[in-house]
């Protein structure tokens, strides 16, 4: 009967539930294999609370204690040995032991040591990580506003974090390569990321911001951001309302001013001088309006802009065009007509050409004519080219002066007029030289 009362506490023993029997047994198993002391590591965050928990499986009255890193004891089985208000009891049994550590410091991170005082003593050793959190991050280096050009370095600290926090630079939203240094400074790390930039005018509003991760701030990084103001000289651009400004017509000029603190007003002239008629050039803001165009308003316009970085100034030639000159003929089909006219007239030319070749092949000329006129390009030069042909000396002369009266003829404004004026040219010497 005994016998199998001691069998049966042998297997209870190894199924774990070992210290609940033995606590109402009489029966004392010293020094079997469940008597050992279980700890396990704990990672905490700074100003955290932490349970350091110590368990025996199998326990026969044995006391049980926690003692920190530096050897002190802190709990003796359910009594405090160390005053610090922060360690607290939290369970004493014969199968357990756990404490609590609240408001926990970097400076608490260890080896800490459960002890079941068999014999000989058995102990287990708990390491204690402590996280510190970074503190948030602070951008140096800022100069507001920076100058178009300088040199700026943004730097980004954030101290106090174990393991050492990482830090990201983005240049709105989009990650930028910053320089890092990490120094250590007493348990804890400084982390420092540094920006270097040549600034331009494209930086002026561009967000940096400086993101601190750590594993005590899970997936929220601690974030700081701030707005580049960068300074630069005036810009100026002047757009108009129309491209062929006519007579009669409402037309407006636009200065277009960019700059750094932003140029205002901007200054309108005309030929360097003010505008000259008040009444009808009307400036509102950066725009410069002439209700009704004359054909006396043809000139230089400039606009000036200026801030303490400079002075930017741009140009327009205004010409006004009279809405009677310019016909029902657009320049474009002017030009195409015009180019037609002259292809037309280089064949006709041709072909008169090629005609007469063949003709003084065959014909009587061809002794005379041979010398200069064979190797000429065309028969323009064929006629000037040609030596002691007697037969062609008025005719020579009359090219001429029709070529004289051609240049000699005033060119009209019209653009049509030009072309078929130039048509009318062309075929002019096209019968000249036909005539030969
Ligand atoms: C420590 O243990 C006690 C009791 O089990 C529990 O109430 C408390 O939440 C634990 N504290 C931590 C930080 O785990
Ligand atoms: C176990 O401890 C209790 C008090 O903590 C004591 O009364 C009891 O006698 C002890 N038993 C043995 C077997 O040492
Ligand atoms: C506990 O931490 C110590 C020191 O960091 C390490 O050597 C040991 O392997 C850890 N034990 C466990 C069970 O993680
Ligand atoms: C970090 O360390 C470097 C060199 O070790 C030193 O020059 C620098 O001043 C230190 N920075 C801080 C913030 O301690
Ligand atoms: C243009 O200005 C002149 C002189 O100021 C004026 O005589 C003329 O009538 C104006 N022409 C038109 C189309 O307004
Ligand atoms: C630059 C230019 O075209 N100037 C002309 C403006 O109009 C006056 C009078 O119509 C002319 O005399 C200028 O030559």
């Amino acid at each position: 009967m005994i016998l199998q009362r001691h069998l049966f506490f042998i297997l209870y023993s190894f199924c774990g539930f070992a210290s609940k029997v033995a606590e109402t047994s009489k029966t004392k198993i010293r020094g079997s294999s469940g008597q050992f002391p279980l700890t396990q590591n704990m990672t905490v965050t700074e100003g955290g609370t932490v349970n350091m928990t110590c368990r025996v499986e199998y326990n026969d009255n044995t006391s049980l204690q926690w003692s920190n890193p530096t050897q002190q004891t802190l709990f003796f089985g359910d009594k405090k040995a160390l005053r610090d208000n922060r360690i607290e009891l939290v369970r004493a049994s014969l199968a357990e032991l756990t404490i609590s550590i609240s408001d926990i410091s970097l400076s608490d991170e260890g080896q800490y040591t459960c002890s079941l005082f068999t014999m000989p003593v058995k102990t287990s050793k708990a390491f204690l990580t402590v996280l510190g959190v970074p503190e948030r991050p602070e951008i140096t280096g800022f100069t507001k506003p920076a100058m178009e050009g300088d040199e700026i370095t943004l730097t980004c600290t954030s101290s106090g974090s174990k393991p050492a926090a990482h830090i990201h630079w983005f240049r709105n939203d989009k990650e930028v390569q910053g320089t890092k240094e990490v120094n250590a400074t007493g348990k804890s790390f400084t982390v420092k990321s540094s920006l270097q930039l040549q600034v331009d005018r494209r930086d002026d509003g561009v967000a940096y911001t400086c993101s601190v991760e750590h594993v005590s701030l899970a997936s929220n990084p601690y974030q700081v951001t701030e707005v580049l103001q960068v300074h630069y000289a005036p810009h100026v651009e002047i757009s108009h309302s129309m491209i062929i400004p006519q007579e009669g017509q409402y037309f407006k000029l636009e200065c277009v001013s960019k700059g750094n603190p932003l140029p205002e007003p901007v200054l309108w002239s005309k030929d360097g001088g003010e505008l000259p008629d008040v009444e009808r050039m009307i400036v509102e803001g950066r725009e410069l309006t002439i209700t009704s165009l004359n054909k006396t308003d043809n000139g230089t316009y400039r606009c000036e802009a200026s801030n303490y970085l400079g002075t930017s100034g741009a140009e327009y030639l205004l010409f006004v065009y009279d809405p009677n000159a310019i016909g029902q003929h657009s320049p474009d089909h002017a030009l195409i007509g015009g180019v037609v006219a002259v292809v037309v007239f280089i064949l006709l030319c041709l072909i008169i050409a090629l005609g007469r070749y063949l003709a003084r092949h065959k014909g009587t000329y061809l002794t005379h004519e041979a010398k200069g006129s064979e190797d000429a390009p065309d028969a323009d030069t064929a006629i000037i080219n040609a030596e002691g042909n007697h037969l062609h000396a008025e005719e020579k002369k009359e090219y001429y002066q029709e070529e004289a009266r051609n240049v000699l003829h005033p060119m009209p404004e019209n653009l049509g007029y030009t072309n078929n004026y130039a048509l009318r040219e062309e075929y002019v010497k096209c019968i000249n030289v036909n005539h030969i």
